[in-house]
């Protein structure tokens, strides 16, 4: 096993539960406006087994047809996205040290047999921001290497309320999802898991 990269901050226990029930309160209302769809790979046309919505001006979203890409508007209901929250934009300036607002959060959710194969976050244009991950819900197995996919590989476990910053030389580290661990957390009331990442697309 690999060390973590350089320039992973991970930051365990970041929020308190009163602050993750707090920021749930918040998902579960934009959930609501902007409900959670099935991105499709492209090429196969498989579905993730992930499912997915954003907040922000942008979001990250994937068909069969046009492949990974952001886009202003839900893939289903055509209308733009929910703002991003005000306490996730306080949790990025407070973090992040990038100057500008990120554009886009994208919102994971993982039932209890959701993966996410290993990959890199190469859709946005700026890699000189952060991406900033929040964790809610069941804890998971996240596997991180480096900026080629196979070598060696750390596996690390998330849990409600840890959070992660991925800056500089692990910005491009390729990562996933590889197991969710049902039952360890109330937070969610057995639903699974919350993944938060506020990304910043455009220089
Ligand atoms: C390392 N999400 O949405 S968050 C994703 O838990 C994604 O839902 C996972 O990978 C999840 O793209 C992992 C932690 C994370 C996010 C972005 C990264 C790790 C990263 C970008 C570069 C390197
Ligand atoms: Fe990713």
């Amino acid at each position: 096993m690999k060390e973590l990269p350089e320039d992973f901050v991970y930051l365990p226990g970041y929020l308190d539960r009163e602050a993750q029930v707090s920021l749930l309160e918040t998902v579960r209302a934009g959930v609501a406006e902007a409900p959670l769809f099935t991105p499709i790979m492209p090429k196969t046309g498989k579905p993730m087994s992930v499912r997915m919505t954003n907040f922000g001006t942008l979001g990250w979203v994937t068909d069969k047809e046009r492949g990974y890409r952001y886009q202003p508007m839900h893939p289903v209901t055509a209308k733009p996205w929910p703002a991003i929250p005000p306490v996730l934009l306080d949790m990025w300036h407070r973090l992040a040290n990038y100057p500008k607002d990120p554009e886009a959060c994208l919102v994971n959710f993982y039932g209890a047999d959701a993966r996410m194969g290993l990959h890199q976050d190469r859709d946005e244009k700026e890699f000189a921001a952060p991406v900033l991950s929040i964790s809610l819900g069941d804890t998971c197995l996240f596997r991180i290497g480096g900026e080629e996919r196979t070598g060696p590989a750390a596996s690390l476990k998330l849990s409600s309320g840890d959070v992660v910053l991925l800056a500089g030389k692990s910005r491009l580290a390729f990562h996933g999802v590889t197991r969710i661990y049902p039952g360890t957390s109330t937070l969610l009331k057995g639903e699974g898991r919350v993944n938060l990442t506020l990304r910043r697309v455009n220089p």
